[in-house]
């Protein structure tokens, strides 16, 4: 059989399907289910016991093992076993042609089979460990937009090889309204094999959020099981995420997210006890728990680690518990601020996130969006966030605001939308205030209010600056202070200037403006004579007003502290 696979550069190729047809987890192929359940000499991939059969009442099992992939079907493949890929020295153009299809490694995507094996990378008493027989049913909600062919796929055969076939209710893909033919007619034909897989077509570009969302209203499963659309799920993947939501359905577990190389797609296994955490101005990041935590509480490599902030992308949620925290705010658009949202309406409003060792999942983690943003990306996401500051941060919202995103004060100059019903959201769930979150949830947060300043350090050449003067607090009124006096512009510039503070005046605000990467910050004065740029000195013997220049290192500014006093 053959199936066309591609459209790309204009031409359509017709791909043939290997010989050996793709093996499918499905009920309805008693093959698969005895295939599943049968013991395997690779003690990496044992648990199920030899004649096990699958018992739904009450009692409990050790988790299934299911791996379709266990036996590829082409050892020798390219990154087969998750491994490294190499390309052909004389390929290495057509990779630099392709990178920006996917922002990755396309085409050794392209040459990796879609079912290929991964490494189990659980910690190791996960195979023996317990889950019940009654475990909720999930449906898995795929969005995308534009997505690498191949990568799609794999994401999907993952699920349907490694989920237990009684517990996996569909797989939901809404297409975005992407734009690439190849998604259309041939993605319909392709997934026709597979039974499980529905698709759901947007009829205009709604961004990941409403995505999501029109993904959720359709499923049918318990529970909710959101992934990105450029994944493999690890052997024992989803059990685990159902247990806990068994367990507590105001539990919403995330599998630990590992590394697909964005270079060579290998598998990489990350770093135990990681958690999701956010800094000013409510940027997700990642924190190690530290050793006398993990000591102090027992822990083991395997237990669940209570998480502060979820990363966004993979997680599994009771359905009616979804919609019942009001799921997602449907006015955040395209990208980002939705994962900040959730977690705080989890957390503040009576719910938990956990981080599950024993479920593993890769992604690629690419350096650009590889989609276009129908408006700004950093507007965008900005948008976004201020949204949840407004709904979620109480007095807490001017730490957010006095760390870089000045303009939207002004809120006649940004409109961020409507937010009464996700205020009216709140109250009606009576969920608790922030300042609890931040006192129950992420005590190590530093979240100075009364007094906003921070010690910064600028950090540059050496400056004209003594040393001993070179600290700085930026505080949440954009000043750029030390003890009484701020950084000012002087006339109409270049020169800069030290004067008392005073708050009614404009030459003393400072703009700290996070540019596409998030690490590159620059400091910016709107006022005189129009808006420009902190720029040090190529010999580091002034500071200067100058032209922005986003790509002028000399430009840049990075707050290093966030200090209470
Ligand atoms: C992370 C999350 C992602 C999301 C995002 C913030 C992980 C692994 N990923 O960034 O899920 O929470 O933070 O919003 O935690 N997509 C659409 N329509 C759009 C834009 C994106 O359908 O307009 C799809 C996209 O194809 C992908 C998913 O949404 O499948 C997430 O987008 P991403 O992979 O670009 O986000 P990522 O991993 O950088
Ligand atoms: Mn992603």
């Amino acid at each position: 059989p053959t199936v066309k696979m591609d459209v790309l550069n204009g031409k359509e190729r017709v791909v043939p399907i290997k010989d050996k047809p793709l093996n499918v987890l499905d009920e309805g192929n008693p093959d698969a289910i005895k295939k599943i359940f049968r013991p395997t000499e690779n003690p990496k991939f044992q648990s199920a016991p030899a004649d096990s059969t699958v018992v739904r009442n009450t009692g409990i099992h050790k988790v299934l093992a299911l791996d379709l992939t266990r036996d590829p079907r082409d050892i020798n493949a390219v990154g087969q076993f998750g491994q490294a890929a190499v390309v052909p020295s004389d390929k290495e153009q057509e990779v630099r042609n392709r990178w920006n299809e996917g922002h990755f490694n396309v085409y050794l995507s392209d040459q990796i089979p879609v079912d290929r094996a991964i490494p189990d990378t659980r910690p190791q008493t996960c195979s023996e460990s317990m889950v019940h027989d009654s475990l909720p049913t999930t449906s898995v909600i795929f969005c995308f937009v534009d997505e690498v062919w191949s990568t799609l796929l794999r994401s999907v055969h993952s699920v349907l090889n490694r989920s237990p076939p009684h517990l996996l209710k569909e797989i939901i893909l809404v297409d975005d309204f992407s734009t690439k033919e190849y998604l259309k007619d041939n993605l319909d034909v392709y997934m026709s094999q597979l039974p499980k897989v529905r698709i759901v077509r947007l009829k205009e570009r709604q961004g990941l959020i409403r995505a999501r969302l029109a993904g959720a209203a359709i499923a049918k499963g318990d529970v909710l099981t959101f992934l990105d659309s450029h994944i493999e799920c690890n052997v024992g993947w989803l059990e685990p995420l159902l247990e806990r939501v068994y367990m507590d359905r105001r539990k919403v577990a995330c599998p630990v997210i590992e590394v697909i190389s964005d270079k060579d797609m290998s598998y990489v296994l990350v770093d135990n006890y990681q958690r999701g955490i956010f800094k000013w101005p409510l940027v997700f990041g990642w924190s190690t728990l530290s050793e006398d935590f993990i000591k102090k509480n027992h822990m083991k490599d395997s237990d669940p680690i209570r998480c502060p902030v979820m990363a966004g992308g993979l997680f599994s949620i009771d359905r009616k518990y979804f919609y019942e925290l009001g799921s997602y705010d449907p006015g955040l658009d395209v990208w980002g601020g939705e994962n900040m949202e959730i977690s705080f309406k989890i957390w503040m409003c009576g719910g938990e996130i956990e981080i599950i060792p024993c479920s593993r999942v890769g992604h690629i983690f690419r350096g650009e969006n590889p989609y276009k943003f129908p408006k700004d990306r950093q507007k965008t996401v900005e948008r976004n966030l201020a949204r949840v500051a407004e709904v979620w941060l109480d007095e807490y919202k001017d730490l957010f605001y006095g760390h870089g995103y000045h303009h939207l004060l002004d809120r006649t100059a940004t409109d961020i939308g409507n937010l009464t019903d996700q205020i009216e959201l709140r109250k009606r769930l009576k969920c608790k205030s922030f300042k609890w979150y931040l006192d129950n949830v992420y005590p190590e947060m530093v979240a100075p209010l009364t007094k906003a300043e921070g010690l910064v350090s600028i950090l540059t050449l050496p400056c004209v600056l003594k040393p001993q003067s070179q600290h700085f607090n930026y505080t949440w009124l954009k000043h750029v202070r030390q003890k009484d006096v701020c950084v000012a512009v002087q006339g109409k510039g270049p020169h800069l200037v030290l004067e008392p503070c005073d708050r009614s005046k404009p030459q003393l605000r400072w703009l700290h403006k996070a540019s596409n990467s998030a690490l590159v910050e620059h400091l910016i004065v709107e006022q005189a004579p129009r808006r420009q740029c902190l720029e040090a000195g190529a010999l580091g013997d002034s500071i200067q007003l100058k032209d922005c220049d986003p790509t002028s290192a000399y430009q840049k500014w990075q707050f290093t502290h966030y200090h209470a006093e």
